[in-house]
């Protein structure tokens, strides 16, 4: 009696095996790609785990609005310092962001619009700012007792609508660094029920290129 044959007992040929791996193997470092992309973008310190869809959703709208960002057009609002030094005329002016230098508030025009007419950019202008609680002095003391120092909301301003992208937030900083702004957030919440008192915090930092026009 003669042997079976080699294919059925080894159940795939060379070739169909070459096959599956052309198939297998792209689709294997797609998914490679893309969960680094997410890990890349969210570097949370302690709290991985924790960072929800709200945190996700709030950092994706963030690299949205500076992705399509014209840096030429990235300021940021005055300080008293900033008026001290001549760089504005009041408190609360938008000029000219600077390089390196941590700031709590941003604007600048990005392609984030609808379509309108044909052949005009989708431009808005768009805000991201600290706000502070209304129940908060900026003062190092926790005045509402919520926990956090400060603190506040990271609100998004594009065009006419004006939305919270992330609450309790005690520490927000946008710098401008050579066609990248770094953003950091930390922001505070209760303990989940069973898993002690008191606030976590959880830090995340984001770098995102601008369009150098
Ligand atoms: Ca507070
Ligand atoms: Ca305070």
């Amino acid at each position: 009696m003669s042997a079976p044959p080699v294919r059925a007992a080894a159940g795939f040929t060379l070739v169909e095996l070459v096959i599956v791996a052309a198939v297998l193997v792209p689709l294997l470092l797609i998914v490679g790609t893309a969960t680094k992309g997410v890990s890349g973008a969210i570097a949370a310190n302690d709290r991985a785990a924790e960072v929800n869809a709200l945190e996700e959703r709030a950092l994706g709208e963030i690299a949205r609005v500076l992705h399509f960002g014209r840096i030429g057009t990235l300021c940021t609002q005055a300080t008293a310092a900033d008026v001290k030094a001549g760089r504005a005329a009041a408190v609360g002016d938008w000029f000219p962001m600077p390089a390196r230098e941590a700031r709590t508030t941003m604007q600048l025009w990005a392609l984030t619009g609808a379509q309108q007419l044909p052949l005009e950019p989708p431009e808005q202008l768009c805000t991201l700012e600290f706000v502070r609680s209304k129940k908060e002095k900026a003062n190092g003391l926790d005045d509402d007792r919520n926990g956090l120092v400060d603190d506040g909301d990271l609100r998004c301003t594009t065009g006419n609508l004006s939305t919270k992208l992330l609450g309790g937030v005690d520490l927000c900083s946008f710098l401008l660094d050579t066609g990248v702004v770094r953003v950091t957030l930390r922001y505070g919440k209760p303990c989940p029920v069973g898993q002690g008192t008191g606030v976590r915090r959880t830090t995340l930092t984001h770098t995102v290129s601008l369009r150098n026009d």
